[in-house]
């Protein structure tokens, strides 16, 4: 993977480049989630359309189903979504966490019950890239171990402590594979824990950034339900101990307002399902905020969602139709709503990079929060 820093200005904001085998990524960027190896209502020429450069895929889930072998078969999720530009693929850490209803972390790895049919599996270190090999990833995240929040320090220090083993072992895998001829396009990061303590985020962003093969470095375990203010404090005190020369993502985070604040703080990545999980209950993100088309003040209104948006679905069609298609419980809307806030949140990326290359971030910001104020 190739990187570089473009452009810096206010704070600890950068625009960075990426090179990975299959795409350019220009930073700050969001990445649109597809779980399951496609974006939920859309599909490879869609993302391709939206301008898409890299997108998300889960290691749980496509482990479990379809199965990783026989997506290898189909020429991994390149092949086998049709999708040509980057993956980066989730461990499965946290989806064992969030989604099994009975989830074991172990020194070793994490047992857990599947949420399809209930049968067993134990994901280590080793096994998640083994899986992410087969999907052809152009980012794999490693396994790491995750806390609910609050919890006492003792749990958390455990879990740097494990998050760090873990990192070790899965690096050392990851370059005799490599060796051997597996994964060689394939980068490799590893995922910060910490809790909300600067002492813990400190100890767990020394420890892994020290693993200098990483190609990349994630901030986990926020957005877990705890304030706002310490997710950014958080990220804050975290990027300080992270280098310069290396992508910093920041995993499962959020709103736009939370994009901003945190591509201030030094984050050059984002992915988050809001964009698509707020479309399919017809929550729609616009330069003047957020907007709920359900609302019976839409139901004759011939303006575009946002008249400043020129997505697909702004060019062609009015929030009168929209609010129609919502209530008839028409497919169509939940396409069509998509394509929006992708669009959206693809497009605050770029203009967030603009200003940082034209070294306005400061006028930028001011001009993002004041249209929502009206
Ligand atoms: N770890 C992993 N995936 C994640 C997270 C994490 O901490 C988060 C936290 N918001 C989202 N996705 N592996
Ligand atoms: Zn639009």
């Amino acid at each position: 993977m190739q990187f570089q820093i473009d452009a810096t200005s206010h704070h600890k904001t950068r625009a960075c480049t990426i090179k990975t085998a299959h795409s350019t990524i220009q930073t700050p960027v969001f990445m649109p989630v597809g779980t399951q190896g496609t974006v939920k209502t859309l599909d490879a020429n869609d993302m391709l359309e939206l301008g898409a450069k890299i997108i998300l895929g889960n290691t749980y889930h496509l482990y479990l189903r379809p199965g990783s072998k026989i997506v290898k078969k189909m020429g991994g999720l390149h092949g086998f979504s049709k999708f040509p530009n980057s993956f980066l693929t989730d461990s499965g850490g946290f989806q064992a966490f969030s989604l099994s209803k009975n989830t074991k972390q172990h020194e070793d790895g994490i047992m857990f019950k599947s949420h399809i049919d209930g049968s067993k599996h134990f994901f280590t270190p080793q096994s998640v890239l083994d899986t992410q090999y087969d999907l052809g990833s152009d980012i794999m995240m490693i396994l790491d171990d995750l806390v609910a929040l609050p919890n006492t320090d003792e749990r958390i220090e455990k879990s740097i402590q494990r998050t760090t083993k873990w990192a070790q072992e899965a690096i050392t895998y990851h370059k005799a594979q490599q060796e051997k001829g597996i994964g060689v396009d394939q980068n490799i990061f590893a995922i910060i824990q910490g809790g909300t303590s600067k002492k813990f985020r400190q100890m767990s962003a020394e420890q892994l950034c020290s693993l200098e093969d990483y190609d990349g470095f994630a901030i986990g375990g926020l957005s877990v339900g705890e304030p706002n203010v310490d997710m950014y404090k958080t990220v804050e005190w975290t990027t300080d101990f992270m280098p310069k020369d290396k992508p910093r993502y920041l995993m499962g985070v959020g709103t736009p307002e939370d994009l901003i604040e945190n591509i201030e703080r030094g984050v050059d990545m984002f992915d988050c399902v809001m964009p698509t999980r707020n479309a399919r209950n017809g929550t729609l993100f616009t330069t003047f905020g957020r907007v709920n088309i359900r609302k019976a003040e839409f139901k004759e209104d011939s303006q575009p969602i946002d008249p400043a948006c020129d997505c697909y679905t702004c060019k062609n069609f009015s929030r009168a139709y929209l609010n129609h298609l919502y209530k008839a419980g028409e497919m169509t809307f939940f396409r069509l709503a998509s394509m929006h806030n992708i669009h959206y949140y693809l497009t605050l990326m770029s203009k967030a990079r603009e200003a940082i290359l034209a070294d306005n971030w400061i006028e930028f910001k001011e001009d993002f929060y004041k249209k929502r104020e009206k």
